[in-house]
């Protein structure tokens, strides 16, 4: 990591179809493909943040609960989670429940996290209002920013990605979280002591 760049991971967690590789197309190319292909494993795309100054990384994760605990241990690398769901489905939101616990047990304490409800293109549909609801109460709960998104027009895409770096950075700022401004040395978490290399973010898992 010669120029100094810091490297930030994020996950993406949510059940299947609810939206995540809309979501990682709509970050890295800004546009949505209605092809569904079901996420096996663990991909991720990457961009520049703050002229180059940082380089965020999205990782997927599998829909699947059966397939999930392949992930758990990309967590505590993680400096953010974004927990996502299908605002027609409610049962997506409910899903996120053990995710939340899972976070919770295996994450930095400091990463910082965010509920998001995509596909608020389709708000004419039965179930969403109250999911709508549910999901801010939910937020409320767990003491996280909630967002409506839709990755289909992106509609508020932006704001997700720029509230939680944002959190983020206070949490870089402060030494809680990745490598301290300024300062060349290698990594420290503090309450995990994690060592981590830059440049591609592959390298860390
Ligand atoms: N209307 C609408 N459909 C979406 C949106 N985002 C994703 N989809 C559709 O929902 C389905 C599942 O999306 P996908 O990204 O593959 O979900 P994943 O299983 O969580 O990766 C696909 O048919 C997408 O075209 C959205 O914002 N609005
Ligand atoms: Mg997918």
């Amino acid at each position: 990591m010669s120029n100094g760049q810091q490297v930030i991971k994020y996950m993406l967690i949510g059940s299947n179809m609810v939206g995540k590789t809309a979501f990682l197309s709509r970050f890295s190319d800004n546009n949505f493909n209605d092809k569904y292909e079901e996420s096996k494993g663990v991909d991720f795309k990457s961009k520049l943040y703050d002229s180059g100054k940082y380089k965020l990384c999205i990782f997927d994760t599998p829909g699947d609960v059966n397939l999930r605990f392949a992930s758990y241990g990309f967590y505590k690398f993680a400096f953010g989670f974004i927990l996502i769901f299908d605002l027609t489905r409610p049962q997506t939101l409910q899903n996120l429940r053990a995710d939340f616990s899972q976070i919770a047990s295996q994450s930095s304490q400091y990463a910082q996290l965010i509920l998001v409800g995509n596909k608020s293109d389709l708000s004419d549909l039965n179930d969403y209002r109250e999911t709508q609801a549910d999901a801010q109460r939910m937020a409320d709960e767990l003491h996280i920013s909630y967002f409506e998104i839709s990755c289909l027009t992106g509609q508020n895409f932006d704001l997700v990605i720029e509230d939680l770096t944002q959190r983020v950075l206070i949490q870089i700022g402060q030494g809680n979280l990745g490598k301290r401004p300024g300062n060349q040395t290698d990594n420290i978490q503090k309450d995990e002591n994690i060592k981590h290399e830059g440049g591609c973010c592959c390298k860390i898992f």
